[in-house]
């Protein structure tokens, strides 16, 4: 009895060792452990024992379990430990590989600009004031001294809704609105950023759909010399500290007398080059003094108040700015033209 139980156990821890993988250890387990095992067994013939063997047997056959359960034990730690490396090998990160980079958007270039000069204009005191781009042809028009005949009032320059109705073709509509909405007798400092509309074709500097930013202050005993330094701050702001501005006579409808204003070139510093036409001077907007009939006919008198307005192009500011050659580039959204404007 004493030799079948030792061979019993060594021939079990034998097969504990080749056992290669939980499943046939598990198998191994139940051969030997189990009830129907051969350790059960001898368990339980024990009653056919002598007195004497039989504790001695007992003692045996229980130690033979505990070495066989042991060495079960030990080597399901092994082939548990040795499967948990085995996944954490086939999972492995290298956290110290680059992440892929995360693309961000930015502002457009053109929001950029009217950013900056809002910023500019707050400096100075004014307030920023929007208004609807569908607008009558009374607050586009007639309110600004274009009258019923006027030649810009043709078909073939504005888009009509209806007879009434249209896309403004400038911003001055909200200053006329404004003006009506202060009543006459309050000092307006305003401007307005905004889309507008022309029957343009469109090239390489015409566009029927395009940003412009307007400005009006109004106010008792404001003169010409007003006007030509709010521009000149503007200017030096926008462009650079050493710029200088001129003044040409010009003509608009809505300001009498009325101005081109012209900045020293950046590029050739004012010696002559292709952006300035070698002229040295850049047109950057056109301004004048408020026309008495528009002060009168949005209430303001014009024997009490004065005021200069001024109207410039977005897209050109932001072509002479930045060297941009084509005004299709803001509206066309390739992403190689925009980015090269965001800030990192
Ligand atoms: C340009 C020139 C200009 C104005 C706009 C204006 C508005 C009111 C009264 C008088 Cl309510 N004037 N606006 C005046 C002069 C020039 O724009 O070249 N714009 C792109």
């Amino acid at each position: 009895m004493r030799e079948k139980l030792e061979a019993l156990q060594a021939e079990a821890i034998e097969k504990v060792q080749q056992a290669d993988n939980l499943q046939a250890l598990q198998d191994v387990r139940v051969a030997y452990l189990g009830k129907k095992g051969p350790i059960t067994e001898v368990l339980r013939g024990m009653g056919k024992l002598s007195p004497e063997e039989r504790p001695v047997i007992g003692e045996l056959a229980n130690k033979v379990r505990e070495a066989i359960a042991t060495a079960l034990d030990n080597k399901k730690n092994l082939l548990e430990e040795a499967a948990l490396n085995e996944q954490l090998q086939k999972e492995a990160i290298d956290v110290t590989l680059p992440g892929r980079p995360v693309k961000t958007g930015g502002p457009h270039l053109l929001t950029s600009i009217i950013e900056e000069v809002e910023d500019l204009f707050l400096g100075m005191g004014f307030e920023i004031k929007e208004g609807p781009e569908v607008e009558t042809d009374y607050f586009n028009f007639e309110a600004l001294n274009l009258p019923q005949d006027h030649p810009a009032r043709d078909m073939q320059d504005t888009f009509y809704i209806t007879d009434h109705l249209l896309l403004r073709t400038q911003t001055s509509p909200v200053q006329a609105r404004t003006m009506r909405e202060y009543n006459g007798d309050k000092a307006i400092k305003m401007i307005c950023p905004g889309i507008v509309y022309r029957r343009d074709s469109d090239d390489a500097t015409h566009s029927h759909q395009f940003t412009q930013i307007e400005g009006l202050l109004i106010d008792k005993n404001v003169r010409m010399s007003d006007l030509k330094g709010v521009l000149l701050e503007f200017s030096r702001k926008l462009f650079g500290a050493d710029r200088e501005i001129r003044l040409r006579p010009s003509f608009f409808p809505f300001t009498e007398p009325s101005v081109e204003v012209d900045v020293t070139c950046k590029v050739c510093d004012g010696k002559g080059c292709n952006v300035c036409k070698h002229t040295g001077w850049i047109e950057i907007l056109g301004a004048g003094m408020v026309h008495s009939n528009v002060l009168r006919m949005s209430g303001y008198d014009p024997e009490e108040y004065s005021g200069f307005a001024f109207g410039m192009g977005v897209e050109r500011i932001a072509m002479l700015k930045y060297g941009v050659d084509d005004i299709r580039h803001f509206y066309t959204n390739d992403v190689r033209f925009l980015s090269q404007y965001h800030k990192a």
